[in-house]
């Protein structure tokens, strides 16, 4: 196994990647911009090394500094966690070239899945349902045309450097298509520097269904069963699940056999995820693949038994995958809550600052994966993310009432925090049904009485 493994990362999946590695007998490197000096991923490595200021691209997103930080500790290993490098196929391939090994996957998959068009192509290739749409890239307004013509409105034009909801648009009718197809196309050249533009039809009333997928370097492919996203607020999860309600056993194995065959159609190495559209009718498209540990992770690891995060580091040293193959059993029910330095009756302005109580729940089926304590500063300069609360259940009933007594028994004062509406949630109707779409918590906010 590895001997020294660098964190390429910050807040709580700096820590959950550190405990992983303590687990397999490995040394840790952390690094950390200045005002992560006191931070618990500083404290709990074996090293660490401070690559720069405040900015992401003078410290986490600085390839050279975190590359040098690796060759003076001797690391051989880093792992990128989520955001900042995971999806950077260009630092896949400068790890590589300094023969450092990355966790995660070659350039080549990072890139194929980073262009959302290109990803498309592969996927109808591979037989794998996609949204209806243009067959690869849309090169001008005439041919958008053409196309929203055949599929019939409403469309959706999206950037194919986009995804995660960047850079795209719905268009209602052929009026409005001229006007937004160059906007969407001026503005993908602003933001991503690439102008692509491909088509899909828009489904309406969807929700965002995930399968886990994990592989190794031979051959073998495997699915973890699914995450349901749909409670999201503007491309912002608030609340994950797994299983989905209203996902059937059937609906299950299609989903996992998609992308399964999705996974072993690029070769894929690690853990990845396939992300689907489902729509009323419980039809599934494809949309994007993530290439990356997901924050979410936790969820399918307590309805799995498994630790996704030691795999990730085992595979990536060339074992072979410890999971079994075929269906996996999923014991009971897992959500976890988002919690965010934000005020939600403030439209979710950050809420930066010191932690002056920090009281976290306990008890059967909690789990707590987080970076804080009291006393800790949340810097202003990065994501909002607090803590995940993952509880869990031998039925969703029994994790949303464990999950409603978690919230309202876990105090955190100094900052403003998601935790009184996480809760209020709930506490809704809606939500406790189950089965909610995308548009679940607009609708919640309309009748949200703000305490
Ligand atoms: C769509 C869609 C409807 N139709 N594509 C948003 C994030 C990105 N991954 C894809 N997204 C969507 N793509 C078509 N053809 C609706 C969304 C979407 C959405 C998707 C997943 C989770 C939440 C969402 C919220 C709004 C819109």
């Amino acid at each position: 196994m590895f001997k020294k493994l660098l964190v390429a990362n910050r807040g709580e999946i700096a820590l959950r990647i550190i405990r992983a590695c303590q687990e397999l007998g490995i040394k840790t490197v952390a690094v950390y911009s200045e005002p992560d000096r006191e931070s618990l991923h500083v404290r709990f490595a074996d090293e660490a090394v401070c690559i720069g200021p405040a900015s992401p691209t003078e410290s986490y997103l600085d390839a050279a500094r975190i590359i040098a930080s690796a060759e003076i500790t001797g690391a051989e290993a880093i792992h990128p966690g989520y955001g900042f490098l995971a999806e950077n196929a260009e630092f896949s391939e400068i790890c590589r070239r300094s023969g450092i090994v990355f966790i995660g996957p070659s350039a080549n998959q990072i890139q194929a899945m980073g262009d959302k068009a290109t990803a498309r192509e592969t996927m109808q290739r591979l037989g794998v349902p996609t949204v209806p749409g243009s067959k690869g890239l849309v090169p001008d307004l005439e041919n958008a045309k053409g196309i929203a013509c055949d599929i019939g409105f409403p469309v959706m034009i999206k950037a194919s450097a986009g995804g995660g909801g960047k850079g795209m648009r719905v268009v209602e009718n052929e009026e409005e298509l001229p006007k937004l197809f160059h906007t969407t196309q001026a503005e993908a050249q602003a933001t991503f520097g690439n102008s692509d533009i491909y088509i899909e039809k828009y489904i309406s009333g969807i929700r965002h269904i995930e399968i886990q997928i994990f592989g190794d370097s031979h051959g073998k492919v495997v699915h973890l069963g699914e995450r349901d996203c749909s409670t999201q607020r503007r491309h912002q999860k608030l609340i994950e699940e797994s299983p989905s309600s209203g996902m059937t056993s059937q609906m299950r194995k299609s989903m996992g056999k998609a992308a399964i065959a999705a996974g072993q159609g690029i070769d894929y190495v690690g853990a990845g995820t396939v992300e689907f559209l489902v729509d009323e009718e419980g039809e599934y498209y494809f949309i994007e693949m993530n290439t990356r540990i997901q924050v979410e992770h936790p969820v399918t690891e307590v309805v799995t038994g498994l630790d996704l995060v030691k795999e990730q580091i085992r595979v990536a040293f060339g074992e072979e995958l410890s999971f079994p193959s075929g269906e996996p059993s999923l014991q009971g029910h897992a959500i976890e809550f988002r919690i965010n330095a934000e005020d939600p009756s403030r439209n979710f302005m950050p809420s930066p600052g010191c932690i002056q109580t920090f009281q976290p729940p306990g008890g059967p089926g909690i789990r707590l994966d987080t970076h804080l304590y009291t006393g800790y500063q949340v810097p202003p300069y990065y994501d909002s993310l607090l803590a995940k609360l993952i509880v869990s259940g031998s039925n969703r009933e029994e994790a949303i009432v464990r999950g409603r007594h978690a919230l309202d028994s876990f105090i955190i004062e100094g900052v403003q925090t998601s935790i009184p509406f996480l809760s209020q949630i709930t506490r809704d109707d809606e939500f406790i049904a189950g089965g909610v779409d995308t548009g679940f918590v607009e609708r919640f906010l309309k009748r949200w009485v703000k305490e």
